[in-house]
């Protein structure tokens, strides 16, 4: 399917490998960041936290949240650097109590029913992300020429799970008893983050970043219907409504686990870059995929804690089989904390020394 923001950006002829592969250019060398490329297997990282006290902290303080943004392109060179920040800022910043408690990942204060969302509210959407802008806006000065800035945002389920759970969840179970119970109810909530991440992500084009991914971590838990209506239909709404502010952005979407309907985000919902996880299959990916979206992924994260010839194969068989379109090498989910910091190294210096 041919988009304007493709023909902008080819019209545009960008000079960062990752621009180019998301403009649909076949690159001999793949573009590669890796999802939490910043985070807790860097010692750099878990210093500059304790700095900052609270996690919210240190992603609303500018110069720490650019100096970890940063140490990733530091020690290893990546082909882009992704905005040091958090999904679950966006409840914050409509009113939501959200805190993170250090090994339990992080806590919300749960919205019950659809009468709790009047404890939400998009007045101090802004003043509430200032720092996140701010941050951004100090990245674009900061990173080498070459790498590119991605910002980024959760889905609406993803991000509405949390609001309704609490926190993480095994099997979303009250997520997803309000939305088959009172979908109007649900849908204004999901709405509001439409809205909310829109503004959000628009904001972060404007103070600098080339690119945006959308996460929507949690898309598997649902049935056909209840993917189109709570996952591919908000993220489309947001691809549209950043696009219409901003053409030429390219946007990647991560519907994660959304196995046989990968092919319906990729014609339906208006992105440039599709981010593939773990299990799907990287021929089917290139025959069903590759000729209508630049497919990013999807090497399995706990490859990078093995190393040794299982993570070589491994990355090379991905290289090799998707590099016959546009590609972008990354992971399927993020990096895990009880990753060697040196089998990183040894990823990038295996996708980039492959003869070509
Ligand atoms: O203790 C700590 O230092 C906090 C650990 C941590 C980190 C490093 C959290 C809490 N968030 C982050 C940063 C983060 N989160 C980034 C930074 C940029 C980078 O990638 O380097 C990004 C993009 C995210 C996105 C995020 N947060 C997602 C979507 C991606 C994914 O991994 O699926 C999700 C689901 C979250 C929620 C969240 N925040 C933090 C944790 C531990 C979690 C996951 C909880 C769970 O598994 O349910």
């Amino acid at each position: 399917m041919s988009q304007p923001s493709r023909t902008a950006n080819e019209t545009a002829k960008p000079k960062k490998l990752l621009l180019r592969a998301l403009a649909g250019e076949t690159l001999s060398v793949p573009p590669v960041w890796l999802m939490r490329q910043a985070g807790r297997y860097l010692p750099e990282y878990r210093e500059t936290r304790q700095k900052a006290g609270g996690f919210l902290q240190l992603c609303f303080t500018p110069d720490l949240a650019t100096e970890v943004t940063l140490q990733p392109i530091r020690r290893y060179g990546f082909d882009a650097a992704i905005l040091f920040s958090d999904i679950l800022v966006i409840p914050h910043a409509l009113g939501q109590k959200v805190w993170f408690q250090e090994g339990e990942g992080p806590k919300l204060e749960a919205l019950a029913d659809s009468a709790d969302l009047r404890r939400l509210s998009l007045e101090a959407l802004h003043d509430r992300l200032e720092p996140v802008y701010e941050t951004v806006d100090r990245l674009s000065t900061a990173l080498p020429q070459e790498t590119t800035l991605i910002g980024f945002a959760g889905a609406p389920w993803t991000v509405a799970s949390y609001m309704i759970e609490g926190g993480s969840s095994k099997d979303f179970q009250k997520a997803k008893t309000w939305a088959y119970g009172d979908p109007e109810g649900f849908q204004r909530l999901i709405d509001l983050l439409i809205e909310a991440t829109s503004r959000y992500l628009c904001r972060q084009v404007e103070a600098g970043a080339e690119t945006l991914q959308v996460f929507d971590s949690w898309a598997s838990v649902w049935p056909e219907t209840a993917f189109r209506r709570w996952c591919l239909d908000p993220m489309a709404a947001i691809v549209r409504r950043v696009k219409a502010q901003h053409p030429a952005v390219p946007v990647i979407l991560f519907p994660r686990g959304a196995g046989p309907l990968y092919p319906a985000v990729a014609a339906e919902a208006g992105a440039d870059g599709l981010s593939l996880d773990t299990t799907v299959p990287l021929s089917w990916a290139a025959k069903e995929l590759q000729s209508c979206v630049t497919v990013q992924g999807n090497l399995d994260p706990i490859l990078l804690v093995a190393g040794g010839e299982a993570l070589e194969a491994a990355a090379n068989d991905i290289v090799t089989r998707l590099s016959g379109g546009p590609f972008v090498f990354n992971l399927g989910h993020g990096i895990v904390p009880q990753t060697p910091p040196e089998h990183v190294a040894k990823l990038l210096d295996i996708i980039r020394s492959r003869p070509s």
